[in-house]
């Protein structure tokens, strides 16, 4: 493809706007409203990123919205984004994906010039110029969906214009190669889409940022703003420059204006509860100093084995420990500080008492089978979801919980079972430990090695 004309764009997907910060509680008043910005903010910083880059055009890959039943407010901010970018020269194409597609009631508004929303079917391929020159750079194609749930591969239906040289891009909302964390719609493999003959997949759907392939590119930019402590990360575009031989390079510009973390908080060594709590202090003041410019929501995840676990799996992480660091944050916020403040989404106790662990995996006892069962199930997937499962099973009568099971991944059943095994080996433990010397209690430690 010797002697093409050499452009840029950006790719951007699952913009999710107008979405709700689903399992945050306690969020005072101006904390709550700067993350229902936040969505917003970034969509303002994508258009931004796409003047400085002087990029030709965007391409968004699905779910601009949150739900199909989108507000007028987010209608009208995205409108105006593109409108902007129309004002500037830049064009826009897009499609719809499984959060807001086509059948979904929206505003009837006429789009600016140079924006073009690819339908359901494949008619339509629009060429993309260069905004210095107006010379044809690219063909862009899209499938938008229909209806909300799509179970084709979609990928099948693109096809190169005939008889044109020229960069082909395609936009498509799916999930390649299965991947379990999302919902599988518009299944499709790497091979489709490799042997598609397209020169770079702009991908939407998976919000966790990945190049599945280069050459041709097969991306999913990830979404440009985290929305709760499982999106956690940079969160942002692509710029794509396209050189003159057809060979394009990927550059990633954050956009998040609120980052999701999940941050380890060690317990080792530690023996008394305030050892842990300046701890947690200092981890707010780290998280902090690493993040001036941006709100953080960070999860806390309290990890290792020692004498302060007992206290915190006994008493519970205190309430009024969170409330007082809570309250430290809301002054922040009440003063418009929101740059550098640490918003903290709960804390996960992953931590165990302080026994010695190998000892425990080697025992020929009750509870070292019951620990070389934990350990075993966790690390296989398969186990682990059928233990998990089974025990859980008397939970699916309700229908809210059955739903909150199917959904629960397995790193998430990883952290039950562990906790299961902990609170387990926790209780017998006090429960074995007064025998244990004379070795007389069923259960206990019978005979040794
Ligand atoms: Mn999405």
């Amino acid at each position: 493809m010797n002697g093409m004309v050499p452009f840029r764009f950006l790719h951007a997907a699952d913009l999710h706007l107008d979405s709700r910060f689903t399992g945050l509680s306690h969020i005072p008043g101006p904390v709550r409203d700067y993350l229902r910005e936040a969505a917003f903010a970034a969509l303002g910083r994508l258009v931004a990123v796409a003047l400085e880059e002087e990029v030709d055009f965007v391409v968004i890959s699905g779910d601009v919205y949150d739900s199909a039943d989108s507000s007028l407010q987010s209608q009208l901010r995205f409108h105006e984004a593109l409108l902007e970018l129309s004002n500037n020269g830049i064009a826009a194409f897009l499609i719809h994906g499984n959060h807001d597609p086509l059948d979904g009631p929206r505003l009837d508004m006429e789009l600016p010039d140079g924006v073009t929303v690819f339908g359901a079917d494949m008619q339509r391929q629009a060429t993309a110029v260069r905004r210095a020159d107006g010379r044809e750079v690219a063909i862009v194609s899209g499938i938008s969906y229909p209806t909300a749930k799509v179970t084709d591969n979609l990928s099948l239906r693109f096809r190169r214009k005939e008889g044109s040289g020229l960069f082909h891009i395609a936009l498509l909302h799916a999930n390649v190669d299965g991947d379990p964390a999302h919902e599988t719609y518009s299944p499709c493999t790497r091979r489709d889409l490799i042997d598609s003959g397209f020169d770079y997949w702009a991908l939407g759907h998976i919000h966790k940022r990945r190049i599945l392939h280069e050459r041709p590119y097969i991306v999913y930019p990830g979404n440009i703003q985290g929305r709760s402590v499982k999106e956690t990360g940079t969160k942002g575009c692509c710029i794509v420059d396209v050189d003159d031989s057809g060979i394009a390079a990927l550059r990633f510009k954050e956009l998040d204006e609120v980052r999701f973390l999940i941050r380890d908080i060690p317990i080792e060594g530690m023996a008394r509860e305030t050892d842990w709590i300046e701890a947690v202090e200092r981890a707010v003041e780290d998280i902090r100093e690493e993040h001036p410019k941006l709100m953080s929501v960070v999860r806390f995840r309290i990890t290792g084995r020692s004498a302060v676990h007992r206290i915190l799996a006994e008493k519970g992480v205190p309430e009024d420990l969170l409330d007082e660091l809570r309250r430290r944050e809301a002054l922040r916020a009440g003063q418009g500080r929101f740059h550098g403040l640490v918003w903290i989404e709960g804390f996960s106790l992953e931590s165990g008492t302080e026994l010695d662990r190998e000892r425990l995996l080697a025992e020929d006892s009750f509870l070292g089978e019951m620990a070389r069962l934990a350990a075993g199930s966790a690390a296989d997937g398969s186990t682990l979801e059928e233990l998990v499962r089974t025990a859980l099973a008397p939970l699916g009568e309700n229908r809210e919980l059955r739903r909150l099971l199917a959904e629960a991944g397995e790193d998430e059943m990883r952290v039950w079972l562990k906790r299961a095994a902990e609170t387990a080996v926790t209780l017998l433990s006090d429960a074995l430990e007064p025998d244990e010397e004379t070795g007389g209690m069923p259960g206990g430690r019978q005979g040794g090695r």
